[in-house]
């Protein structure tokens, strides 16, 4: 007998009308905005995975406003995102790691209440190598009365994100969702032409014994995070009295994903050789949608004794130190961060 697959699934239209009527969590405007960025992962997903058939792999021999060079992909996604949602009448205006500054909303679209920030592609030096890849995006609502919506606009601490989420392009597509009330997991369905859902009230395990950092930038870490390291590493015959495994891909959205999908700690802390610098990822559009996705997870996201979603941004493309997942370790990782020489190099936050 076969197993019907498709019986009682719910899309994500039909998890978005429910969280809007039956919980009156979101308001329709947002329910709207997040079908269409929704849609927009889906072109993109498409275009991922024709790029070596339709030659858009390898890069365009520029770089972007991070001095990263850009690839063919990067700017193809981040135009999806933005067509995709410039005319629905629900955003002011948005953001890109690929744009120095906002796109605002044309004057032929009327302008809604919400900012949308997103990085399109992200992990894209993975692309070329087939391994996963996302798209990470964020919602603010623009300030009651704001005229003229400007960088500044956005400049908002995460804790005040409605929504956030990242999609995977990978084995499977896979839209991973807050709206303020715990994590819902969406998969592509090619039979249902659209996301369903797949795993409802997602929830981080409070322990783990899997860490997940770029062990090659060892010798440039802050004394707190090469002590945690260094104790996983002891193993079962070390302080810790376990053995520790390793996972890195190198994409942000695959080994978060790993993270909330069966616990971890994902690190990328701040590096001596950019000292000025709190880390490589940025907070408004990596940062603080996965620190809001992991916290509604029921797990930790810190950038050294700060909460991520308490820093008070001051620049659109700012970066911050990350750390986060299972609660265990990452508040393990934040004590041994208040524990440490405060003559020893201070990360910011
Ligand atoms: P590294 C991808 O370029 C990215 O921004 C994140 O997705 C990822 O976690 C990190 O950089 C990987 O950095 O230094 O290991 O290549």
């Amino acid at each position: 007998m076969g197993i019907d697959t498709h019986r009682d699934q719910i899309n994500l239209s039909r998890w978005l009308i429910e969280q809007e009527r039956n919980h009156g969590r979101i308001p329709g405007s947002l329910r709207l905005l997040i079908e269409q960025v929704a849609r927009a992962c889906q072109r993109i997903s498409r275009a991922v995975s024709r790029a070596a058939s339709s030659g858009v792999l390898g890069s365009l021999g520029s770089e972007n406003i991070q001095g990263e060079v850009q690839k063919k992909l990067d700017v193809i996604a981040n135009d999806v995102l933005l067509q995709a949602n410039e005319w629905g009448g629900h955003l002011a205006a948005m953001a890109s790691e690929e744009l120095e500054t906002i796109h605002t909303i044309p004057h032929r679209f009327p302008r809604g209440e919400y900012l949308l920030m997103f990085d399109p592609l992200d992990g894209s030096s993975n692309i070329d190598v087939n391994v996963t890849i996302g798209t990470i995006f964020s919602v603010l609502h623009l300030a009651e009365g704001a005229a003229n919506v400007g960088p500044e606009h956005f400049l908002q601490p995460g804790r005040k994100q409605v929504a956030a989420g990242y999609c995977t392009y990978g084995p499977q597509t896979t839209l991973v969702l807050t709206v303020g009330h715990g994590v819902a997991e969406f998969t592509l369905d090619f039979d249902e032409g659209g996301f369903v859902l797949s795993r409802d009230h997602v929830q981080i395990p409070r322990t783990t014994h899997e860490f997940s950092i770029n062990m090659s930038n060892m010798r440039h870490w802050a004394p707190p995070v090469r002590r945690y390291i260094d104790e996983c590493l002891a193993g079962s015959l070390g302080p810790r009295g376990n053995d520790f495994n390793m996972r890195w891909v190198g994409s942000m959205v695959a080994d978060v994903h790993r993270v909330l999908s069966r616990g971890g700690v994902f690190l990328y802390p701040w590096d001596a050789r950019e000292p000025d610098r709190a880390g490589k990822l940025r907070l408004m559009y990596e940062a603080n949608p996965m620190a809001l996705l992991v916290e509604q997870a029921g797990g930790m996201a810190i950038a050294g004794t700060a909460r991520i979603l308490d820093i008070e941004p001051t620049g659109l493309h700012q970066r911050a130190a990350v750390m986060l997942g299972s609660t265990e370790e990452v508040a393990l990782l934040q004590r041994y961060h208040a524990e440490q020489d405060p003559h020893s190099h201070t990360t910011i936050g």
